[in-house]
Parts: C-alpha cells; sequence; structure tokens
C-alpha cells in the first residue's frame, strides 16, 4: 500500500488529539471553589485569603483565616458521598506544642455540609476541654474535641504523603454518618450522598457551645487557619467492595476496633494498614500488639479489643487506616467521649 500524503490537517488532528488527555481537568479531591467567605472585618488577624484553602495542604502560610467568628464556605467539583469510615480531611496548621506528641496549638472550627448550596447541617460537636481560656500560647490535649476541625496535625504538605489517607495526611476526619440523624438529613434536605459544600465557622473561645451546650475554650486570640479540605469518598468512587475500618471508644476509655472487607480478610492489604496515636502515626504492629488483643477474626476481618479502663481525665484519639487490593480505602479517628 502506497505512502499517502500526511495532509495538514490530519497532523493538527493527532497534535490536538495527543494534547486533549493531558488538559483534561483533573477531578479533583480537594476544595475547588470558595463559593463565599466572610471574616468579620479580617477580625482577630492572620492571613486572609480564601484561594489558600483551595487545593492541596502546603502547610502553615497558604492558609486563609476564618476571622473571629468567621466563616468559609469551599465547593466540590466532585460531591462527596458517605462511605465507609471517614468521609473528608480538614487540614488546619496545629503544631505539637513543648515537646509533646499529645498536645496542640488548636485554633477550632465548626463543619457543616450541604447538597443544595442553602441549607448546612453542622456536624455535632463535643467538648472535653478546658472550662476556661488556656491563654493566647495555651496549648490543648488532643481529644479535647470530637468533631471540631483544628486539633490533629496536618501531614499533608509533606512530599510523598497520602493526601486521602486519615493517618498519613493528618488533620481531623470527618464522617457523614455522623449527622445520619440531623434533622435537615432525616427531612431529605441534606444528602449524604452529595455533598457539594463544605462550610467552617470559627469557634470563638468562651463563647461557642458544642451540641451538648457546653462552652468552648481553645487557645490562641485569633481565628482557625484553614489550609485545605480533602475529600476521601467521592461521589460515583464509593464501591461496596472497599473495606470498612471502625472504632468505638466507650466512655471508659474501652476501645474496640474493626478492620473488615465484603470481600474476605484476604483482600485487606496489609501493607496499607497505618494507625495514630494522638494523631501521631505508629507503626500498626506496634500499636496492636501493645494496646489490643484480637477478640474475633472471621471471615470478613478482624475485632481487635483494648480491654481496660482508662484513668478518667485521660484525653485521646486514635486512628487506623486501610486499603484492600483494589485500592479502595477506609479510614476512622476517634475522640475518646469523657461524659
Ligand atoms: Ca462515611
Ligand atoms: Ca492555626
Ligand atoms: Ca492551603
Ligand atoms: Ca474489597
Amino acid at each position: 500500500m502506497a505512502m499517502q500524503p500526511i495532509r495538514p490537517y490530519s497532523v493538527a488532528a493527532a497534535l490536538l488529539g495527543a494534547l486533549a488527555v493531558p488538559s483534561l481537568p483533573a477531578q479533583s479531591v480537594f476544595a475547588t471553589q470558595v463559593v463565599s467567605s466572610n471574616t468579620n472585618g479580617g477580625s482577630g488577624g492572620g492571613i486572609f485569603a480564601p484561594v489558600n484553602a483551595l487545593g492541596a495542604p502546603l502547610g502553615a502560610l497558604d492558609v486563609h483565616s476564618l476571622g473571629i467568628g468567621g466563616q468559609l464556605t469551599l465547593g466540590f467539583q466532585v460531591p462527596i458521598a458517605n462511605g465507609p469510615g471517614a468521609d473528608f480531611l480538614v487540614a488546619e496548621n496545629p503544631f505539637l506544642v513543648g515537646g509533646t506528641f499529645f498536645a496542640t496549638f488548636a485554633e477550632l472550627m465548626f463543619v457543616e455540609v450541604s447538597s443544595d448550596g442553602v441549607q448546612f447541617a453542622r456536624f455535632p460537636s463535643r467538648w472535653f476541654g478546658p472550662a476556661s481560656a488556656p491563654g493566647a500560647f495555651g496549648s490543648l490535649p488532643v481529644g479535647s474535641a470530637s468533631n471540631l476541625a483544628g486539633q490533629h496535625v496536618a501531614f499533608g504538605p509533606i512530599a510523598g504523603a497520602d493526601p486521602q489517607d486519615v493517618v498519613a495526611a493528618g488533620g481531623d476526619a470527618f464522617d457523614l454518618a455522623d449527622l445520619a440523624l440531623h434533622p435537615l438529613v432525616t427531612a431529605g434536605v441534606v444528602d449524604l450522598a452529595a455533598i457539594t459544600q463544605v462550610r467552617l465557622v470559627d469557634v470563638v473561645a468562651g463563647q461557642s457551645t458544642d451540641s451538648g451546650g457546653t462552652t468552648i475554650f481553645d487557645p490562641g486570640t485569633g481565628s482557625a487557619d484553614v489550609d485545605a479540605v480533602t475529600v476521601i469518598h467521592q461521589q460515583g468512587l464509593v464501591d461496596a467492595h472497599g473495606p470498612n475500618v471502625a472504632i468505638t471508644i466507650a466512655v471508659d476509655g474501652t476501645i474496640v476496633v474493626r478492620l473488615e472487607d465484603p470481600d474476605g480478610w484476604q483482600d485487606l492489604d496489609y501493607t496499607t494498614l497505618h494507625s495514630a496515636l494522638f494523631g501521631v502515626p505508629i507503626d500498626p504492629g506496634a500499636m496492636i500488639s501493645t494496646f489490643f488483643q484480637v477478640q474475633v477474626a472471621d471471615a470478613t476481618g478482624f475485632t481487635l479489643v483494648q480491654p481496660f479502663a482508662l484513668p478518667a481525665d485521660l484525653l485521646f484519639t486514635l486512628s487506623f487506616s486501610v486499603k484492600d487490593l483494589q485500592g479502595h480505602r477506609s479510614g476512622a479517628q476517634k475522640t475518646r467521649p469523657t461524659n
């Protein structure tokens, strides 16, 4: 067959074809849109640049300060869905204080979600921390708050850290399942399978209250700083074959961890098992052998139990994450309830 001369338009078409694939917009797992921002006139000072909350977490200075009592609403290219375990991560810029691994300089925020951009459901929060101000340079034991963002160190800015892994990425994990009984959810107004916006609202120390009416006292004289919001479970990518990590902590501090996969325990990829205490990663083998006993081993997974009651004033958080052999993921991060 004789060679045909290459015609200019086919060269152009070939070039366009070659360029088309890499130029397709990625389905970002990070916030992609600033829907609205209100800093209360820059109250408390800080870095006021809402676009700093978009994209991947970049660390301490790539943040937007909410302003005392202020709020920021972020939009996502792909809606967030309620999959097994935590569904998204919020990265503030807390840091470990005074050489400890259990206390951070934590500026806290409420977290709300919406599927229509109009009605927002606020995560039910609990405050277990001090009943008076820790001061401008004070710190909080990690575990002082449940379902408030800002207490766990974010590792997302570290090169190579998996941004969607509850343990490796750090930050504060939120599970949409915690909103299952919210009136806006039960009324069908907020759809946990199609969350399009996340709103972050600064906690005002000494004024804001948790869902039980307890006054919250976080340290500092400013407001929470938002680095990034990262989606773990995107709509359309929640697979019925994915693993599930569930952590239950009782009031007395005893813990039950369930690691399972509907395809059987053989489908769990143990090389991806991660764990953290106070948000600080710990080798999972050491964690399990030190603190846990295997109570149940069945066809789909394992139930690990920490059987001893802990001192009533010991605050802590525990995190686990794992993937299955297909790469589906699940992670959980739980704070001890103390009352
Ligand atoms: Ca979930
Ligand atoms: Ca901060
Ligand atoms: Ca940022
Ligand atoms: Ca599986």
